[in-house]
């Protein structure tokens, strides 16, 4: 009889607690969207080289500018210790198309070669049904090509 009512209860303060964080998120979803433009360094090897951090729900820097022709090699780190993101980035066009799991806690290097100039929008789009997708919640940004 005890059995399933402390479950239920477990379970709805998971999700009760999950609920109570998306204040937080509102807010810093407005610092990340107006995060600072950040140019990366093209590296004496022609490469152009950056740490992204991944954490819940913010990508950082969150506003990436590079060059067109030359290769991207981004190191991707989470600082979460459970959620799981992703990191994507997607030309409409077709012109690009990252997609990369990123687990908690892990660092993963991703390279790429954009082609066309343009901004591109970078996202998460994990989702913890029936909350809202990670890009609801702030964690996006974009990738100017030049
Ligand atoms: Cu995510």
């Amino acid at each position: 009889m005890q059995k399933a009512p402390r479950r239920w209860l477990y379970l709805s303060t998971i999700v009760w607690s999950l609920a109570s964080v998306s204040p937080t998120i509102a807010d810093s979803t407005e610092a990340s969207q107006s995060g600072p433009p950040t140019m990366i360094p093209i590296a004496a090897d022609g490469v152009q080289r950056a740490t992204v951090t991944l954490d819940s729900y913010s990508y950082a820097p969150n506003h990436l500018i590079v060059e067109a022709g030359k290769p991207v090699e981004l190191t991707l780190t989470s600082v979460t210790t459970i959620i799981p993101h992703n990191f994507i980035i997607k030309d409409p066009a077709g012109s690009l198309s990252v997609e990369q799991d990123v687990s908690a806690g892990k660092t993963v290097t991703i390279t790429f070669t954009p082609t066309q100039p343009g901004t591109f929008p970078i996202y998460c789009d994990k989702r913890l049904w029936p909350l809202p997708s990670h890009r609801d919640k702030g964690m996006e940004g974009k990738l100017e090509v030049r």
